[in-house]
């Protein structure tokens, strides 16, 4: 059994260790963890390849969550809808994938680290604004995936991460207009490091 590793945050009562219900960050709130450890019950999912997990958190437009750890199996991670802050997450064991765009926003991920997934590790399945920085990214197939045959645009941009043993690349995608801007950035074994994007600006890597 995995206990969470501090207090439990007081947002939710079913807020820390084994969850068999998505905990859902709405609209505008700040949800701390603490550092906190989630682990998807098997309600969930296994974290395997097989699609229609649900993730172990759900942010709505506004939402930001930060200071949390997601073990294994981690599910379908997180799911972002709009606007969304993600602070110093770190994924143990990537599941199906480690986060999922949903719907269309803005959504920035600072902090944190994320490892060992099969294949995706960021989905992107609406047109968005992805902004990762300051972020560890290690052992899976593509850092970012653009949700394949896809044609929306998709902005991301890159600083001060440290990607390294991607099978594939750093960002795949099928659409002309989305573009990458990787900056800053160390990076090791990624495959080829953009796959399908037009649109590339670099520096400081
Ligand atoms: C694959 C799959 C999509 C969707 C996506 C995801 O790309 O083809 O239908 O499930 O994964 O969001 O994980
Ligand atoms: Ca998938
Ligand atoms: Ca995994
Ligand atoms: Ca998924």
């Amino acid at each position: 059994t995995i206990v969470p590793t501090t207090a439990v945050p007081t947002t939710t009562v079913e807020a820390a260790g084994v969850q068999n219900t998505t905990i859902i960050v709405k609209a505008g709130e700040v949800y701390d963890g603490k550092g906190a450890r989630f682990i998807a019950g098997s309600a969930l999912g296994d974290g395997s390849q097989k699609e229609g997990q649900k993730p172990i958190f759900r942010v709505e437009n506004g939402g930001t969550l930060k200071n949390v750890v997601l073990g294994y199996p981690a599910a379908d991670g997180v799911h972002t809808y709009g606007n969304a802050t993600l602070e110093n997450i770190v994924w143990e064991d990537i599941g199906e994938d480690a986060m999922t765009i949903k719907e269309s926003g803005t959504v920035t991920l600072k902090g944190g680290s994320a490892t060992n997934g099969d294949d995706k590790m960021f989905q992107i399945n609406a047109a968005s604004t992805f902004k990762v920085s300051n972020f560890k990214g290690s052992k899976a197939g593509k850092f970012i995936r653009q949700l394949g045959g896809s044609t929306f645009k998709v902005n991301v941009t890159i600083d001060n991460c440290d990607i390294s043993d991607m099978k594939e690349a750093i960002f795949r995608t099928d659409s002309s207009t989305s573009t990458v801007k990787m900056t800053n950035t160390r990076y090791h074994n990624v495959g080829t490091k953009f796959i399908g994007v037009k649109n590339i600006t670099e520096s400081g890597n």
